[in-house]
């Protein structure tokens, strides 16, 4: 998001401690956040302050501390990993006190990535008004090298290395949704 918006020239990787919001000492030796960190940055008119908690269950504090600051949340969950009981528990607790609330699948280039069967979890377990508003588009290798934006009907390809916007041949609809093909 933050390399999106333009906020920083690369993205950083974990791996080498490069990350913008895991720059404690123990969070690059450990390669995971321990710690509520904020990282602001500006879409169009827009000013964003992205806070970034630990999913790791020992700082759940600091979790809480970020979700009643926030005016949303993201979850993000993992397409080779898929809903597990802390995220419906956390969910729950959005739920109660009417937090907004989106649900970002990371890792779709992994291995056992399988964005379908994710989705479908997390539509199980949230409730189906869960759609998706970005489907990716598997290229011949498998890979997703591209994202279908539901809403603007364009289409974000990756397969450059840059995102390149092009706008979708034919109106397209989530499975699911009012007006898809049964
Ligand atoms: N293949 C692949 N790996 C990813 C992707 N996103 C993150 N990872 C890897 O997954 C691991 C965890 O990523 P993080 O960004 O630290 O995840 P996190 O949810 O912030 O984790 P904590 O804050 O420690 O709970 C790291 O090794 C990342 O390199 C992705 O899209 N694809
Ligand atoms: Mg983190």
């Amino acid at each position: 998001m933050l390399a999106t918006a333009g906020a920083i020239n690369r993205v950083g990787r974990v791996e080498e401690g490069t990350t913008v919001t895991d720059y404690d000492d123990v969070e690059i030796r450990q390669q995971r956040s321990i710690g509520l960190a904020l990282a602001p940055f500006t879409a169009g008119d827009i000013k964003v302050n992205l806070l970034d908690a630990p999913g790791y269950a020992d700082f759940v504090g600091d979790l809480r501390a970020g979700l009643r600051a926030a005016d949303c949340a993201l979850f993000v969950i993992a397409a080779n990993e898929g809903v597990d009981g802390a995220t419906k528990a956390l969910w729950q607790e959005c739920e109660a006190v009417g937090m907004p609330r989106c649900v970002v699948i990371s890792k779709l280039n992994h291995q056992r990535a399988d964005y379908a069967d994710v989705l479908a979890q997390a539509q199980a377990s949230f409730g189906a008004k869960v759609l998706p508003l970005y489907v990716p588009v598997p290229s011949s290798s498998g890979h997703t090298d591209a994202l279908v934006a539901l809403l603007s009907q364009t289409v974000s390809d990756y397969s450059g290395g840059e995102a390149r916007l092009a706008r979708c041949a034919s109106q397209l609809t989530p499975a699911g949704s009012p007006g898809a093909p049964r």
